[in-house]
């Protein structure tokens, strides 16, 4: 075993014991802030040796109740029966101080001007870039709830610029693929209702899946999220597994929206 290997064996190993040994840990209940460590494995028994061997960066979007949650926990089990390491993480990542900020915000008990809570948003993404960074290198591959184009979308529903909304975004990794759970807004908002949050409103809705399309890049697959949950995930799978092994395989790290 490489002293990479150990490393990333070590890392997992605590993180993974740390959540494990929470008392009632299940998949379907992880707090809305966090990261799911599991095993590192892939890079050290596959004979890769190739310094761009990593894990892929996966990313799920899509309006509210789309099924981004329903899915990325369904991906995580799938990964990890194969053999890969992966983490589930989310953003808002509401753990951290700033998290805690866009928390409070988000449900109605802080007001913040349209600009600021944006610069939250992505302050949150860039306090976890690096850890990001180190995990994506050591191979482990990350399936992302949300990520850079949820912020971008919501906040341009505002009527803020989309380049304005796009700037500090500039410099955080790229995902290695997008997975655009599409549904319309009306049949999203029969899932079960909308909550208390902020912006779980269908005119609101309406105006972010219009920035959504906006944003489309390569990276993107569009998936029909008014499927069944099954065959939405029978899809992903596919899709999933074919980026995750060419990213193993060895694929540089590239940067979100620059040129
Ligand atoms: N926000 C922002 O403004 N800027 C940013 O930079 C970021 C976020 C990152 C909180 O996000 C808010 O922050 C969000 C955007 C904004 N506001 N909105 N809207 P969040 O991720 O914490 O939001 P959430 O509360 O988890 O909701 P969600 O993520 O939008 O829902 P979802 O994860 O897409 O759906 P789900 O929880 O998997 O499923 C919802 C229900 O539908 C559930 O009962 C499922 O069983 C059901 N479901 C799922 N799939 C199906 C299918 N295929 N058929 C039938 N029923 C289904
Ligand atoms: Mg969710």
């Amino acid at each position: 075993m490489t002293h990479a290997c150990s490393l990333a064996l070590s890392k997992a190993l605590s993180f993974g014991a740390l959540f494990t040994q929470q008392p009632n840990f299940h998949l379907n209940r992880l707090p809305k802030c966090c990261f799911m460590p599991v095993r590192m494995e892939s890079n050290c028994n596959m004979g890769v040796n190739n310094n761009d061997s990593r894990g892929a960066l996966i990313v799920l979007e899509g309006l509210d109740r789309c099924g981004k949650t329903s899915q990325s926990s369904r991906l995580f089990p799938y990964l990890e029966g194969l053999g890969h390491s992966v983490e589930l993480w989310r953003f808002p990542d509401r753990s951290t101080s700033v998290g805690k900020m866009i928390s409070a915000y988000l449900s109605n008990q802080s007001q913040l001007d349209d600009h600021t809570i944006h610069l939250l948003f992505s302050a949150n993404r860039w306090e976890k870039r690096s850890m990001m960074e180190t995990k994506l290198k050591a191979g482990t591959t990350l399936i992302v709830d949300r990520y850079s184009y949820s912020g971008v979308a919501f906040s341009s529903a505002k009527g803020i610029d989309v380049e304005w909304c796009k700037a500090p975004e500039i410099g955080l990794l790229a995902p290695d693929l997008v997975l655009y759970l599409d549904i319309p807004p009306e049949k999203a908002a029969e899932r079960g209702g909308y909550g208390s949050e902020r912006y779980e409103h269908l005119d609101f809705q309406r105006k972010v899946a219009q920035y959504y399309q906006i944003l489309r890049d390569s990276s993107w697959k569009i998936i029909d999220a008014c499927q069944s949950i099954e065959e939405v995930e029978k899809q992903l799978r596919e899709i999933v597994l074919d980026h995750v092994i060419t990213c193993h395989k060895g694929k540089p790290l590239s940067l979100l929206w620059s040129s």
